[in-house]
């Protein structure tokens, strides 16, 4: 018992030092690529995570905004548009809709998912261009770049393939390799090729504006040393990329598609995509605000010291936003920098990567056809690729779905459902006089609302799940133990302070729920006939609902699903 109130004093301290030490949090998911159906790969590495972390923290009552969107300009797009045949506007607007729908589906609460391809952030990005531009940080140099003689163009990026002069990979893209992670340029690889036609490419100079990375490797250093709460993963990524020593990098293109460069003599060029999406960040931001009453408010999120900016994204997006990012904030210097970049690793597909250029992957569209958005976030919330790769199974799927959504934490809401329309008219019954047992698990709900809290802080969401869902288990064995079906006959106002707590405890879980299971969390309100509006973190612990306040007919949460479902 004493060890858990220092625990819970712990936790509860850690807490009050963050609240104290921000005033507000910006959250970021990695603007997904609209050429192509955002898939669980995504869903694992950036979104769900912050999703779940945005909710907690509105539930905590944090001053906090969620902003994510697609990101359309650079080869990617241009590259499945020549595949496809049609032209890189037709395919950011299809896959922009379906995306953003896809999401909507599985419950994601952005504030905003706007795209890189609108006025604001021409202007925005244009403008951060200049202000490096005129403080005199970038320079120009001509180099040497591969030049397609039958397609009449440079091959920027994507459009090469070749062997990594890293790790050997042959199918390596000319911006990073896949395989192991490392940021690379055209000229680099080894047999290159070009991905539309297959041809070997010639060299020719071109004039290109650089980021004078190396420059800032210092400061990266310090700063990400300073930070004692980042995930190994992610500072080793960093400390690899400091060893080899940063290289400056050119953050101009020669491509059509893309924002043009806000500088003279610059026709046929355009911002380097990795330069300007990360700023479609700060854009997003300014259009959530352009019509509100104070249009100025993006400013409080980006350029205050006390902002918490949480960057979630997949493994490989780590050097852009630990190192090439936060450089260039620094070089702009009216920024906040990221205060955690809590990256995961890769969920793969029944043992091999999810990728939507490989068609290997399963589609957010497709899964919501045939399954509740609850039961695929907490499938890939109880197996997030938090510290390694993970594998999702449909079979994974299934058993989550029936053995613990549907046999914990389902059953438990309809036994106690079952109780109190049958025995208490539908109402909550009254409890009057207290037992050890009941109060034991009251007061466990408090614990485990600190415990469950404390991980979502600390960006552990296996653990916040499957702590939660431990909460269900005891509540189960209190059902168990407490013998309601016995109480009902002996004495019916012992069963009325069990069924009272057993509601209790279901207002509980739809709070502490809410970040991973939504839409049954508010199945939950609705049944206990309480608007979500009411609740909050803090009242998961409070025994809120009123004795003789009206409840709603009891929903399935979680229906079963059948082996057959899964074998197609
Ligand atoms: N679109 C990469 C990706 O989807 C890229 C993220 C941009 S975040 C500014 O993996
Ligand atoms: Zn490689």
């Amino acid at each position: 018992m004493a060890g858990f109130f220092i625990l819970f004093w712990v936790f509860l301290l850690i807490i009050m030092e963050n609240s104290e030490k921000f005033k507000r949090i910006l959250v970021t998911s990695a603007l997904t690529y609209a050429n192509g159906e955002t898939h669980l790969g995504h869903i694992a590495g950036s979104i769900l995570p912050a999703d779940m972390y945005v909710r907690y923290c509105r539930l905590s009552g944090y001053d906090v905004i969620y902003i994510c969107g697609s990101d359309e300009y650079g080869t990617a797009i241009e590259m499945s548009a020549i595949k496809e045949g049609i032209s890189p506007k037709e395919i950011i607007d299809k896959y922009h809709f379906l995306n953003k729908q896809s999401y909507e589906g599985l419950g994601m609460s952005f504030d905003i998912y706007s795209r890189t391809s609108t006025d604001i952030h021409k202007k925005n990005s244009q403008d951060f261009f200049k202000v490096l531009y005129d403080k005199g940080l970038l320079y120009q140099k001509s180099e040497k770049q591969l030049y397609s003689e039958k397609e009449k163009r440079f091959l920027a990026d994507r459009f090469v393939i070749g062997t990594c002069p890293v790790c050997g990979y042959e199918e390596a893209r000319g911006d990073e390799c896949e395989n192991c992670g490392s940021a690379l340029s055209p000229l680099e690889l080894k047999n290159p090729r070009s991905t539309i036609t297959g041809d070997t490419p010639v060299v020719k100079e071109s004039t290109h504006y650089y980021f004078p990375l190396s420059k800032y490797q210092d400061s990266l250093d310090k700063w990400i040393i300073s930070k004692s709460d980042w995930k190994p993963n992610v500072v080793n990524y960093c400390k690899g990329w400091f060893k080899t020593g940063l290289q400056d990098r050119a953050i101009t293109r020669d491509l059509n598609w893309g924002v043009p460069l806000p500088v003279n003599n610059s026709e046929g060029k355009v911002i380097y995509v990795w330069f300007e999406a990360p700023i479609g960040y700060i854009s997003n931001t300014i259009e959530l605000f352009q019509n509100s009453k104070n249009p100025d408010k993006w400013k409080e999120y980006w350029q205050s010291n006390d902002t918490k900016l949480v960057h979630f994204l997949g493994k490989d997006n780590i050097i852009f936003h630990a190192i090439f990012f936060p450089a260039m904030l620094m070089a702009h210097e009216n920024y906040v920098l990221a205060e955690n970049v809590p990256a995961n690793e890769f969920m793969n597909l029944e043992g091999s990567k999810q990728s939507k250029s490989k068609g290997h992957a399963i589609y957010v569209k497709d899964v919501l056809e045939k399954f509740n958005p609850d039961t695929i976030r907490y499938t890939i919330a109880t197996n997030m690729p938090e510290n390694k790769d993970t594998d999702f199974y449909w079979s994974d799927l299934q058993a989550k779905n029936n053995n613990e959504l549907g046999a914990i934490l389902g059953n438990f809401v309809n036994r106690t459902f079952v109780f109190a329309q049958k025995y208490f008219e539908g109402t909550v019954p009254e409890a009057n006089e207290y037992l050890e047992i009941d109060k034991n698990i009251i007061n466990s709900i408090k614990s485990y609302s600190s415990s469950i809290a404390s991980y979502y802080e600390n960006y552990k969401f296996k653990d916040a799940v499957s702590e939660t869902m431990n909460l269900v288990r005891d509540a189960n064995k209190y059902f168990n133990d407490t013998e309601p079906w016995k109480a009902i006959k002996d004495d019916k106002a012992r069963c009325a302070v069990i069924i009272n707590t057993c509601l209790q405890l279901c207002r509980s879980f739809a709070v502490l729920f809410n970040p991973v299971l939504p839409f049954s969390s508010e199945k939950l309100l609705r049944m206990l006939n309480i608007s979500e509006e009411a609740i909050t973190w803090k009242s998961a612990a409070e025994l809120k609902l009123k004795a003789g306040s009206k409840l709603n007919n009891p929903e399935i949460l979680f229906r079963k699903i059948e082996d057959t479902e899964i074998d197609k």
